[in-house]
């Protein structure tokens, strides 16, 4: 097996005194992070919280939430990260599909979440009111097994429910080191954190900063002026994104004015990029670095270099150093510039999702190789281009909506005989979902619709617009032709 010093003790051990985390007028240096994280994993541990225990975590960007993942790693307890927009059904499913014997939350969202713990017949805690409990001592993980199991993070599937990924320290080990041999490490590196923790574009900074010795310029949310100011002022130099907040960034640096020479790198990733936007990067001097990854993958494992940012525009690039891609059709490998399935391979793949046999089976192959779903080409000089995401995905803002998940809703309610969901272009988000509803009363208004998916369904897959039908388009064997009503739908455009 292999193992590896815990990172953040040894972290703390090679430069105790550089900073770690920068978050609004704080700044703790990896040393005070190690030891405050190592007390809150004490605590953890008197709330009876131990190795192997899954432990569901609901909070938005924090110091706290920074500390927690660390300490659940102290005691190599799993953490199962919940994404925040999520409506308190989403999340009690999660919790109960990834077998949580436990929920920390952030105080604020206690109302909100109720008593979930009931439900899933867990104990619930609130984050800050540990931090006054006594300290247990615990058998201290102090070296890392990097087969471990980390965290699992959820993610939709074209059919059924979200499932849970396993990732595992390796996973995570691999993919900021692999991120390092891609883009190089530098001395004055610091990286700003504006994504949500509880994806992995976010978690994955995290470990980058223990792992590089790097620090992380840590947000609550996404504010674009603040973002900006960190760039212009603070020294950050790298920076991730996905193409909405990227977007907003543009439009306030004027074209004459330009990033500071320090600043190296905006990782786009999380969905396509719209080539205007790439190329307005480029005319203001923005150095865009496009990415390719998704949770299954720890975050990046396809990523442009920055010496090719410019003649490959629109590539995701390359496979990381101990990553290989491969392109099929219908099992037959693709020779180059042939669209097919997006297949890839390395240490930053999952090994499955958290108790789906099945589907672990259809999507991973024995050996290792993940079928993304997603289509693309290899050009001849090995770039890759991502031309399709996977069936039927619609990406808003970074955020992945099924259709299937929404129609299921949708088809709850009483006076809805079927629903149709499908992705339309959206100047904001990139795309948002739209809804086709064949309806058993006429009188059934787009109000009640709204009012009925509230506590179904997170509001960015909430459709933005419902057109009533008379019949949906089927196929011989009764599926949705979700293709018709992308045609229907652009008819209604025109
Ligand atoms: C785009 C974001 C920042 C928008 O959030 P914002 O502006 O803070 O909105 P709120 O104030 O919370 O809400 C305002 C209204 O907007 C609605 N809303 C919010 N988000 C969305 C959305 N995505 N789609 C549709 N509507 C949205 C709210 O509901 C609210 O509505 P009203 O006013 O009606 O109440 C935010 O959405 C965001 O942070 N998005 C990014 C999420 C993310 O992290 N995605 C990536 C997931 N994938 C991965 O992690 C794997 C890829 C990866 O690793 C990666 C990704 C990016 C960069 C690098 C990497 C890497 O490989 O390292
Ligand atoms: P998630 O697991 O939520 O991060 O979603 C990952 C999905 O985002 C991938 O399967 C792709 O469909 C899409 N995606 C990620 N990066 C890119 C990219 N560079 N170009 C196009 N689609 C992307
Ligand atoms: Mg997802
Ligand atoms: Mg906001
Ligand atoms: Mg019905």
């Amino acid at each position: 097996t292999h193992t590896i010093p815990h990172w953040l003790d040894k972290r703390a051990h090679l430069t105790p005194d550089k900073v770690a985390v920068y978050f609004k007028d704080q700044a703790v240096t990896f040393q005070q992070l190690q030891r405050q994280s190592f007390i809150f994993a004490q605590q953890l541990s008197t709330i009876g919280i131990q190795q192997g225990h899954h432990v569901a975590v609901y909070a938005h960007n924090s110091l706290d939430l920074v500390r927690l993942i660390h300490a659940l790693s102290y005691i190599g307890a799993v953490g199962v990260f919940l994404n925040t927009r999520l409506t308190r059904d989403e999340i009690s499913f999660q919790i109960k599909d990834a077998k949580c014997s436990y929920i920390l939350y952030e105080q604020s969202s206690q109302e909100f979440l109720g008593s979930i713990e009931e439900e899933g017949s867990l104990a619930g805690y609130a984050m800050s009111t540990i931090h006054s409990l006594e300290e247990t001592p615990f058998n201290r993980v102090e070296e890392i097994n990097l087969s471990h199991l980390h965290s699992i993070l959820y993610t939709s599937g074209t059919t059924g429910n979200p499932k849970g990924v396993m990732l595992s320290y390796g996973n995570h080990w691999w993919s900021a080191v692999s991120s390092a041999l891609n883009l190089g490490l530098s001395e004055e590196d610091e990286w700003l954190a504006s994504l949500p923790l509880f994806h992995v574009g976010g978690m994955s900074i995290l470990f980058k900063s223990v792992i590089y010795g790097m620090p992380v310029h840590l947000y609550e949310s996404f504010d674009p002026e603040h973002v900006h100011e960190a760039i212009m002022e603070k020294g950050v130099t790298m920076v991730s994104v996905v193409s909405v907040m990227l977007n907003k960034l543009l439009q306030l640096l004027p074209p004459s004015e330009g990033y500071p020479q320090a600043f190296r790198c905006m990782l786009l990733g999380g969905g396509p990029a719209p080539k205007p936007l790439l190329e307005e990067a480029h005319a203001k001097n923005v150095p865009v670095i496009q990415t390719f990854g998704m949770t299954e993958t720890a975050s990046q494992i396809v990523t442009l270099s920055a010496a090719d940012a410019l003649h490959k525009l629109g590539s995701a690039g390359k496979p990381l150093f101990p990553a290989q891609i491969k392109i099929e059709d219908n099992n037959q490998k693709q020779p180059p510039n042939e669209v097919g399935e997006i297949v890839v391979k390395g240490p930053m793949v999952t090994e499955g999702y958290f108790e789906r046999p099945e589907a672990n089976e259809k999507s991973i192959t024995t050996d290792g190789w993940l079928y993304t779903g997603d289509l693309g080409y290899v050009d001849e000089e090995g770039f890759v281009y991502v031309v399709d995401r996977r069936k039927d995905l619609i990406i808003s803002g970074g955020e992945n909506i099924y259709p299937a998940e929404i129609e299921g809703a949708l088809q709850g309610h009483k006076d809805i005989i079927e629903a149709g969901v499908v992705g339309k272009l959206d100047e904001r988000w990139g795309q948002v979902p739209v809804a086709f509803i064949v309806a058993e009363e006429d009188y059934l208004s787009i109000d009640d619709i709204q009012v009925y998916l509230q506590d179904k369904l997170a509001k960015y897959k909430i459709p933005k617009h419902f057109y009533f039908v008379k019949a949906l388009p089927r196929t011989a064997s009764n599926k949705v032709k979700r293709r018709v009503l992308a045609d229907w739908l652009k008819k209604k455009e025109e």
